[in-house]
C-alpha cells in the first residue's frame, strides 16, 4: 500500500493525485488517506519554517490536498442519522486557512449536520448575524495562526455582548489549538480533527436539544 505524505511533501501533483484515485477504488478508508496528507502538510509547514519552501510551495500543497479531497469526500460514510442540526462554521477574521475547515465540514456533512459555512477571514458580526439568522446553537470556529487565539477569544467576546452565549455551544480547533487556547477563548469544547469534532458536535447537540 501506498503512502500519500512523501508525494504531497515532495509536491509530486500527479502520482499523488493518482494514488488517491488508485486508493479509493480499492476500498482504503478515506480518513487514512487525509491523516496522511495533514501529516505532509505538517511537514511542509517545517520545511516553511526552515525557508527550504517557499509561500508558493504551501499553496502548491495546498491546491493538491484540496484537489485531493474532491475525490475523498464522496467517500467519507457517516452515519447520516443525524436530525439536521445546525453548526455554524467558519475561519476567524485574519485567517485564511481553511483546508482543515472543510474537511471538518465535510464530516459534519456526512454525519447529519446541516452546515452554515462562512467561509474565511470571519469578522465576529457576521458569526452573530449567522447565528441569529439560523437559529443555530452550534458554534465552530477554526484557526490555524498562533495570532488568530486573539482572533478566538473577540469572537466569543462578541457573541456574548450579543447576548448569544448562553444560547450556544462553542467549539475551537484547528493546527495550534488545544485546551490550553480553548480556555483563552472562553469556549466550550476543543478537538484534534473532524472525527473528534463530530463527536463532540453530537455531544453538544444533545445538551443544547
Ligand atoms: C497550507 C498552509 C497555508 C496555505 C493555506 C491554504 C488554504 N486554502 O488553507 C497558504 C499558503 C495560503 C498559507 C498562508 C499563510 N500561512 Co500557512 N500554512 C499552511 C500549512 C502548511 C498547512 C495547513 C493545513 O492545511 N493543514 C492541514 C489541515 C487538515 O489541518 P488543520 O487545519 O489543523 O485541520 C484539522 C484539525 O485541526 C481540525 N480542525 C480544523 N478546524 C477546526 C475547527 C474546529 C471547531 C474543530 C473542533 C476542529 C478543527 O480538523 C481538521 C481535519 O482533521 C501550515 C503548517 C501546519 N503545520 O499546519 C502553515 C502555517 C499554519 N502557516 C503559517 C504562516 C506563518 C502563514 C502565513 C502568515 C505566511 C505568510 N508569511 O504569508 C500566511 C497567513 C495568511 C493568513 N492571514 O491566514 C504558519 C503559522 C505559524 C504561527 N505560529 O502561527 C504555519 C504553522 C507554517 C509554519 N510552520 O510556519 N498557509
Amino acid at each position: 500500500m501506498g503512502n500519500l505524505t512523501p508525494l504531497l511533501v515532495d509536491l509530486q501533483e500527479g502520482p499523488f493525485l493518482a494514488q488517491v484515485k488508485e486508493r479509493l477504488a480499492t476500498g482504503d478508508d478515506p480518513t487514512q488517506l487525509i491523516n496522511e496528507c495533514r501529516d505532509g502538510m505538517e511537514q511542509i509547514g517545517k520545511l516553511f519554517e526552515t525557508q527550504e519552501y517557499f509561500i508558493s510551495d504551501l499553496m502548491m500543497a495546498a491546491n493538491m490536498f484540496s484537489t485531493a479531497m474532491e475525490d475523498i469526500k464522496p467517500h467519507l460514510k457517516g452515519a447520516n442519522i443525524g436530525a439536521g442540526e445546525k453548526i455554524v462554521v467558519g475561519t476567524v477574521q485574519g485567517d485564511i486557512h481553511d483546508i482543515g475547515k472543510n474537511i471538518l465540514i465535510a464530516v459534519l456533512s456526512c454525519n447529519g449536520f446541516e452546515v452554515i459555512d462562512l467561509g474565511v477571514d470571519v469578522p465576529p458580526e457576521r458569526f452573530v448575524r449567522a447565528i441569529q439568522e439560523s437559529g443555530a446553537k452550534l458554534v465552530g470556529l477554526s484557526a490555524l495562526l498562533t495570532t488568530s487565539f486573539l482572533s478566538l477569544k473577540h469572537t466569543v467576546e462578541v457573541l456574548d455582548a450579543a447576548g448569544l452565549r448562553p444560547k450556544v455551544k462553542i467549539m475551537v480547533g484547528g493546527g495550534p489549538v488545544n485546551e490550553q487556547v480553548r480556555i483563552f477563548a472562553g469556549a466550550d469544547g476543543t478537538a484534534r480533527d473532524a472525527i473528534g469534532a463530530v463527536t463532540l458536535a453530537k455531544q453538544f447537540a444533545r445538551e443544547v436539544a
